[in-house]
């Protein structure tokens, strides 16, 4: 009898312990972790709701696990942020600040210089003055971008500046109206004065739309051109990627082989694509299948790819987490996101996890070594799984018995490597310092103290590691 109990007890202890692990071991495997191990961002907005704090816990507590990038739905816009002239608001934007970083999330600004969602005493006081509505834009950016200073990593700096229709600047606007398109080139030479180590894009819709010289994304990438020849600080674009599922859009014409095309036009110009507010609807009113959900997981994989593949591009970012609370009903679609009305992952967030789970990067390509996120501030138990990621990634790229590095102090040891190259950049992904015909080790004096991602490539070992330098 007692052998027996002390069986079942060790039976049903192995057993918790399993449960435990296995447990463990699916918490562990979230969207951000896998994003975080393939170097990639992967986010969603703070619907409005959450700012008001209108959503169940539920709502956060995904949020937080499976996303690692975040970006307001609309409390960084112009009408949020200035309502009323010279008086800025900003404690919604700060709310979103504080969880990013107690979380270990990067930053998304939205938006600067818009046509939509401008409060009217801009046009009331100032339309058609182009001297006043350039003042009044530029304090504006001047206070927005200067009070996030060192917090939010990246701006939407100029948005949907471009028509839909015959590609050309948009008319209805306060900002082309009044002052012209040269409003889009002195947004980013000011947001570039107030924070010179933001990374500033153009976002706009539609850009999936094909390259040629009648889509938008063909006229941008005229724009993007002339903004680089010009020095104008540019350094990525954002796609917004609002599609429609192909079987209920018979004219939809997007595909994700158009926005890679734009992708590789823009790592020839060293600009950044960035998937931004991806939505994939249905057509309102219409029965929505499981087969119709599956198919719409594959085609969020299909831009998953790219941001995978693209050594340009780097962020795959949702407009919204659940289905419940959505944009799109306004725009007659549907079911768009990938969870589902009670907060259940959809086969859409399945296919994203086994994508992120599955995918073996190049071995030749130099890809995403510079966008981790910065995780330093997570909470402990967010921390001890991007530890574990790490070196997972580290045993991944490293392969067996190839290159290994740690660094103590300012010095980096690097084993298994006979003549390396080592390149340090920043987490903005900058280039800070280079060694070739490295051996053993390298001193990093002139790195200054942070976290920074750091490079060594040997022959065909190619290894890379987030780094913090004391
Ligand atoms: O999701 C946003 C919605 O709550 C607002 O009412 C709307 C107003 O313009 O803006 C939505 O967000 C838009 C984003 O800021 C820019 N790209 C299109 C998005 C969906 O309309």
């Amino acid at each position: 009898m007692r052998t027996q109990q002390t069986l079942a007890g060790v039976v049903l202890g192995i057993a918790l312990f399993s449960a435990g692990l296995s447990n463990a071991f699916a918490a562990d495997e979230t969207l951000r972790s896998l994003a975080e191990k393939n170097n990639i961002y992967i986010g969603a907005i703070l619907n409005s709701q959450w700012f008001g704090g209108g959503l169940p816990g539920q709502y956060e507590q995904i949020h937080k696990t499976q996303f690692n990038i975040v970006v307001a739905e609309n409390e960084m816009k112009f009408d949020a942020t200035e309502p009323s002239e010279g008086r800025f608001n900003y404690g919604n934007g700060d709310k979103m600040v504080k969880y990013a970083k107690a979380n270990g999330m990067r930053v998304r600004g939205h938006a600067l210089a818009w046509h939509s969602q401008v409060p009217g005493w801009v046009d009331q006081k100032y339309g058609k003055n182009k001297k006043e509505l350039l003042r009044v834009l530029k304090n504006h950016i001047d206070n927005v971008v200067g009070h996030w200073k060192g917090q939010v990593d990246e701006w939407d700096v100029v948005n949907e500046a471009i028509s839909n229709n015959e590609p050309q600047w948009r008319g209805y606007s306060v900002w082309y109206q009044g002052i012209g398109p040269e409003f889009i080139d002195s947004a980013f030479v000011w947001a570039h004065a107030a924070d010179p180590n933001a990374e500033l894009c153009y976002n706009d819709y539609n850009l999936e739309q094909g390259i040629s010289p009648k889509a938008k994304a063909g006229f941008l990438l005229e724009q993007v051109k002339r903004w680089v020849a010009n020095g104008i600080p540019i350094h990525c674009v954002g796609s917004q990627t609002h599609v429609e599922d192909t079987t209920t859009d018979k004219h939809f014409i997007g595909s994700p082989d158009s926005l890679r095309a734009l992708a590789k036009e823009l790592a020839k110009l060293n600009i950044k694509l960035k998937i931004t507010e991806l939505d994939i609807g249905f057509k309102s009113g219409i029965n929505v299948s499981k087969s119709d959900l599956e198919r719409q997981g594959k085609t969020f994989r299909e831009y998953l790819d790219i941001i995978l593949e693209e050594p340009n591009a780097d962020t795959y970012l949702i407009w919204g987490v659940s289905d419940k609370w959505s944009w799109l009903g306004g725009l007659n679609r549907q079911k768009g996101l990938i969870y589902d009305d009670n907060l259940n992952p959809k086969p859409a967030f399945d296919s994203i996890l086994v994508r992120l789970q599955n995918f073996e990067p190049p071995q030749d390509t130099a890809k995403k070594d510079t966008v981790v996120a910065d995780t330093s501030k997570k909470d402990t138990t967010v921390k001890d799984t991007t530890v574990k990621d790490t070196t997972t990634a580290i045993a991944k790229s490293a392969g067996p018995g190839s290159v290994s590095m740690y660094v103590a102090g300012h010095t980096l040891f690097i084993a298994g490597a006979n003549s390396a190259k080592v390149d340090v950049f920043d987490m903005q992904g900058r280039p800070v310092f280079s060694a070739k015909n490295v051996k053993g080790s390298i001193d990093l004096k002139d790195v200054s103290e942070g976290l920074y991602m750091v490079r060594v490539r040997d022959g065909s070992a190619n290894l890379t590691k987030r780094i913090a330098i004391k």
